[in-house]
């Protein structure tokens, strides 16, 4: 709408001189107000689930990977500004996801492909296969969920298929191109697709489930330990 903001992501590369790279994003702004809250609808969120979830996953990603080093490389990037979107306005949302899309932080920056985690730590999330990862990214799609169900996890990662959803990834793809899927709560009986707390003041620590958030970061953490 015309408002300058002050926006930082947060980049951190790990070997940085590999050459076959994975990228993992979240984003770590939360929602300025709660639109779809019944009360206080224009107060912040806490976000514990939509934006922290994941900054958390990758944090614990990031600790792991220091005590039990690999030879490939990880980038680690925090989006801000994801949440400021308003329907009313095109690519209001992600707004520093397209920036950094259109401005990578070094000329001529690749990865092998990218993960996306939004909303990953609510007690019995699922997670679909959502339409812009299967165009982009399918085979990274197939080894996640598939390292998901051998570890044990199949009750979160979830085969059905989600239509399309406008976040960090979709610019990612569409302008970095980048093969990036995104990992995101569906809750099929929503109103929304997202989870009940979805935007609302609920979006705290009772919207998280430590559970789920081991299903992820194993996940992703014996991914990064088998890709060669
Ligand atoms: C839209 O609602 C267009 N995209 C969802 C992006 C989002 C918001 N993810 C978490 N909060
Ligand atoms: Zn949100």
């Amino acid at each position: 709408d015309g408002t300058k903001l002050q926006m930082r992501n947060i980049i951190a590369e790990i070997n940085p001189k590999a050459t076959r790279r994975i990228m993992l994003c979240a984003h770590w702004d939360s929602r300025p107000y709660a639109d779809e809250d019944q009360t206080q609808t224009d107060k912040a969120i806490l976000g514990a689930n939509d934006g922290a979830s994941g900054v958390g996953v990758l944090m614990e990603i990031a600790r792991v990977l220091k005590s039990n080093p690999v030879d490939i490389g990880i980038d680690l990037i925090l989006f801000d500004a994801e949440d400021l979107g308003k329907p009313e306005y095109d690519n209001s949302y992600c707004l520093v996801s397209q920036y950094w899309s259109a401005n990578l932080h070094k000329p001529g920056y690749k990865a092998n492909f990218g993960i996306l985690l939004d909303m990953v730590g609510a007690p019995d999330a699922k997670f679909a296969w959502e339409q812009v990862s299967i165009e982009a990214a399918q085979p990274v799609l197939q080894s996640v969920w598939q390292t998901g169900h051998n570890l044990g996890f199949a009750n979160y990662f979830m085969y059905y298929q989600k239509s399309g959803i406008i976040d960090d990834h979709y610019y990612v793809n569409k302008i970095a191109k980048i093969p990036t899927i995104d990992i995101i709560h569906y809750d099929a009986a929503s109103r929304t697709g997202f989870p009940g707390h979805w935007h609302t003041h609920n979006d705290n620590m009772s919207a998280i489930d430590r559970n789920t958030l081991k299903a992820v970061g194993q996940t992703l953490l014996e991914v990064i330990y088998t890709t060669k």
